[in-house]
């Protein structure tokens, strides 16, 4: 465990921060492998890849959204813009970096920067628990799916690329 990440402002910090105001502390997990996938996160963890609940940003127009999609899953751009009326894109590297806090591989579903509207793909309610990234690519932590609904006050929708 470097010191960069565990001192106060850094990003697992700011992770650990975000779920102790919920009640959720001790949940974090680092674990000696990597978790920058969700296949690596759910190897590590032993876990099926839908539990893995990995936090993509997208763009419509100027809005950042957060879609917490389950591991397994491709998100649909397209449904994503039917749900949100507008046209939607993949946020770059950078801008994941500056709207969220944390790097790619690590990015979590609470503790951004800035309020990120969430939306949440309904995939991930099947299972008893989940996981998603701490901040870091290897650190994880575990929850309900109705605990992550009420972290990020998300939205449940349809939105699994098909086939
Ligand atoms: N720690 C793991 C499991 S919780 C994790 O963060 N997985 S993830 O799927 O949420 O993060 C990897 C995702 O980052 C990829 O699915 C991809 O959508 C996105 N990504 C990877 N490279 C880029 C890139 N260059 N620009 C934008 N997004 C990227």
């Amino acid at each position: 465990m470097g010191t960069e990440v565990t001192a106060p402002g850094g990003s697992l910090h700011r992770v650990i921060s975000a779920l102790a105001k919920w009640g959720l502390d001790g949940r974090v997990r680092m674990l000696g492998e990597s978790t920058r996938t969700s296949q690596d996160a759910a190897n590590a963890l032993g876990v099926k890849v839908g539990q893995i609940a990995k936090s993509l940003l997208f763009m419509a127009g100027e809005e950042p959204i957060l879609v917490i999609a389950s591991g397994a899953n491709r998100v649909s751009e397209r449904k994503l813009e039917a749900h949100l009326s507008s046209k939607v894109r993949k946020a770059r590297a950078e801008e994941v970096r500056d709207l969220t806090g944390f790097a790619i591989g690590g990015v979590p579903p609470v503790g951004h920067k800035r309020h990120l509207r969430v939306m949440v793909d309904e995939d991930l309610l099947q299972f008893a628990e989940i996981y998603a990234a701490a901040g870091t690519p290897n650190a994880v932590f575990g929850l309900t799916p109705k605990e992550l609904l009420e972290i990020t006050g998300g939205a449940v929708l349809d939105l699994k690329e098909e086939g």
